[in-house]
């Protein structure tokens, strides 16, 4: 017979029945310690929901007068059972026994939460002896707000062809189970659960399906996460650290993830959207372990060439790509819209076409260029060595660098349709670079604070970079104006103009309407690096071929009024007219007015 402490029950039960309204939704932000948001396809988005666990530890064991029940299991099944009702205060029949083992002098037992026999899927417990006490206790039990009947109204098998569509995967034959299923609003569902498959794209995924609506409610994705050891984007060079990131692909911009193309699928730094290689297109990285694990450790105090950067640097490469790839999708560089990918589904525009990265590329140094050909050819970018160091340094180390490249490609294609021939003349390549320089500048935000901007810094050790002037909202810190680019003929000079000029349109935006966080996923918000970002992707869509500065800050004005009904038609003006671009700019004559009524 077990015994409990009511005292210690009822406190157990505050904290493990309260979890549910806890775990909701804050903000609008999905709580991370409860829910995770899987995007399935671009038509499918399911919110996944793990009621709260409270855990605790017991030192050397529960003593005996807490609970009389922590002395020696004989028989695990009905010990942890016991346990978990007298801990949690539950009647019979709530608690089934699933399965458990005993490794020398300890035990450990894992039950579920259980009604009308029907166990649960994500309302369990887990419980651990040493030398008999129990040391610790672990639950996600809940006190659902409603619980469906247990007896179901339709069957399993006549969902699995919708389960099959929506998860664009096959039934693997394992059996269906009914379970019970504890969903975010506080009630549990009666599921069956449906495992499909699909080989080609490695996807295996349990799928949880309501067995009296039909309705798809929950998934398990079993396959591993991708991880990446790499310098995350929003920091510039190695200096700052590289980190492991797992699952940085955005599903809804790369639906099969970042390494698989149509039917084929890699496990190294090749995919749909860039395959990062040394030498030859077969000189990727592989994974360092099973389950797309690319965790290889930079040492900036080796050569870039010795084999663990060399790796290190690939993988970084496929991982800047892949994420402007997919933030750039998000803000409008898709299929029809000509970007770079080996299969684009059904989308529009060509395939075949992704980004060829070549790292350590020997045709230079100190140096990175990418050319962009017509839709439908592979755009190809090669980073060099950089040699102002005695310790020489990598480009594709430096994230500014990768992502100034990547751009290129973007505005090459999105300007005059995808013929990658719309940015020839001197001006317009100056801008080129200067768009570049601009997302660069972008990706590496991290709060509303404008500060100036440099690049290239970590390759030339030099803490001015590589432009004559940093990006500044002050004209004493860079004083280029429109009128500058008379004296000027090299594009990098023209570009710093024209991104100096878009520091401030984004100091002004951002100044405006704020900062977000989770900008390069969700271009829905209203803060200004979104606006900004809106602007700039839509505006080279609607600029002539061989725009000038004029008719780029024209399509940025009519970008406004497209998508934000011209709600910043002052802001964008005055912000232009500040650097010269005012309305009666001309032939590198600057003009500092704003129309009228701004
Ligand atoms: C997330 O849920 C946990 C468990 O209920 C709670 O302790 C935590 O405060 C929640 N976090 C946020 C940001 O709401
Ligand atoms: C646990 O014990 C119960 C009651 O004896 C039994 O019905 C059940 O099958 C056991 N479960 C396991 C997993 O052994
Ligand atoms: C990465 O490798 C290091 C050893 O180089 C290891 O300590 C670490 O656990 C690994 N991380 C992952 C996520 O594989
Ligand atoms: C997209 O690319 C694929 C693969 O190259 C090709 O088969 C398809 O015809 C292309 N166009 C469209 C509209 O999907
Ligand atoms: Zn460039």
């Amino acid at each position: 017979m077990v015994l409990s402490s009511k005292l210690l029950s009822s406190v157990l039960l505050a904290v493990t029945y309260a979890s549910l309204s806890a775990a909701f939704v804050a903000n609008g932000v999905p709580n991370h310690s409860t829910h995770r948001t899987r995007h399935i396809s671009r038509e499918l988005k399911l919110e996944t929901f793990h009621p709260a666990t409270t855990y605790e530890t017991f030192g050397h064991g529960l003593a005996s007068d807490v609970s009389l029940d922590s002395r020696a299991p004989k028989d695990l099944n009905s010990t942890a059972i016991a346990f978990v009702k007298s801990r949690l205060g539950l009647e019979d029949g709530k608690v089934a026994y699933r399965s458990g083992f005993t490794d020398n002098n300890q035990k450990f037992a894992y039950v579920r939460q259980n009604h009308n026999g029907i166990p649960f899927i994500n309302a369990v417990a887990n419980i651990a002896w040493k030398d008999d006490k129990v040391v610790s206790f672990g639950s996600s039990f809940v006190k659902p707000t409603t619980i469906a009947s247990s007896k179901a109204t339709v069957s399993a098998s006549s969902l699995i062809s919708k389960v099959e569509e929506a998860f664009d995967a096959t039934y693997n034959g394992w059996p269906t189970t009914t379970q019970y299923l504890v969903k975010a609003d506080g009630s549990a569902a009666l599921v069956h659960t449906i495992q499909v498959q699909n080989e080609a794209v490695n996807s295996w995924f349990e799928v949880y399906v309501d067995a009296h609506s039909g309705e798809i409610v929950s998934v398990t994705d079993f396959v591993a996460e991708a991880t990446y050891k790499v310098l995350p984007i929003t920091k510039r060079a190695p200096t700052e650290g590289l980190q492991v990131l797992v699952d940085p692909q955005d599903t809804v911009a790369s639906p099969a993830g970042w390494h698989t193309a149509g039917t084929t699928s890699y496990t190294t730094t090749q995919g749909n959207n860039v395959i990062a290689y040394k030498t030859s297109l077969t000189g990727t990285t592989a994974q360092s372990a099973t389950g797309l694990v690319f965790n290889y450790t930079y040492d900036d105090t080796l050569a870039p060439t010795v084999t663990a950067n060399l790796n290190a640097a690939r993988v970084n490469a496929f991982y800047l790509i892949n994420t402007v790839h997919d933030l750039a999708y998000r803000y409008g560089f898709t299929e029809a819209s000509y970007n770079f990918q080996v299969d684009n589904g059904s989308n529009g525009g060509k395939g075949a076409d992704p980004v060829r990265i070549s790292v350590q590329d020997s045709g230079g140094t100190n140096n990175a260029n990418f050319a962009t050909p017509a839709d439908g050819q592979p755009g190809t970018c090669r980073m060099y060595v950089w040699t102002y160091t005695s310790v020489r340094r990598d480009g594709a180390l430096e994230n500014d660098i990768v992502v100034h490249e990547m751009t290129h490609g973007i505005t090459n294609r999105l300007t005059g349709g995808g013929t990658g021939s719309c940015l020839q003349t001197t001006e317009a390549g100056g801008m080129g670079e200067g768009w570049s320089d601009a997302l660069a500048e972008w990706t590496e935000q991290k709060s509303a604070t404008i500060t100036d901007y440099v690049l290239g810094d970590y390759v030339t050790d030099d803490a001015a970079g590589i432009r004559n002037y940093p990006y500044s909202t002050s004209t004493t810190t860079n004083p280029l104006k429109y009128s500058s680019v008379k004296t000027l003929t090299e594009v990098h000079n023209i570009g710093e103009v024209w991104a100096n000029i878009l520091h401030n349109v984004y100091a002004a935006l951002v100044g405006k309407y704020g900062f977000s966080a989770t900008a390069k996923t969700n271009p829905d918000g209203t803060e200004g690096n979104i606006v900004y970002l809106h602007l700039f992707i839509d505006a080279l869509k609607l600029q002539p071929c061989n725009p000038t500065m004029v008719t780029a800050r024209d399509a940025w004005i009519q970008a406004d009024v497209n998508r934000y009904a011209g709600a910043n038609k002052c802001l964008l003006w005055k912000a232009f007219a500040s650097r010269g671009l005012g309305t009666a700019a001309a032939s590198y004559v600057d003009s500092a007015l704003v129309p009228s009524g701004c």
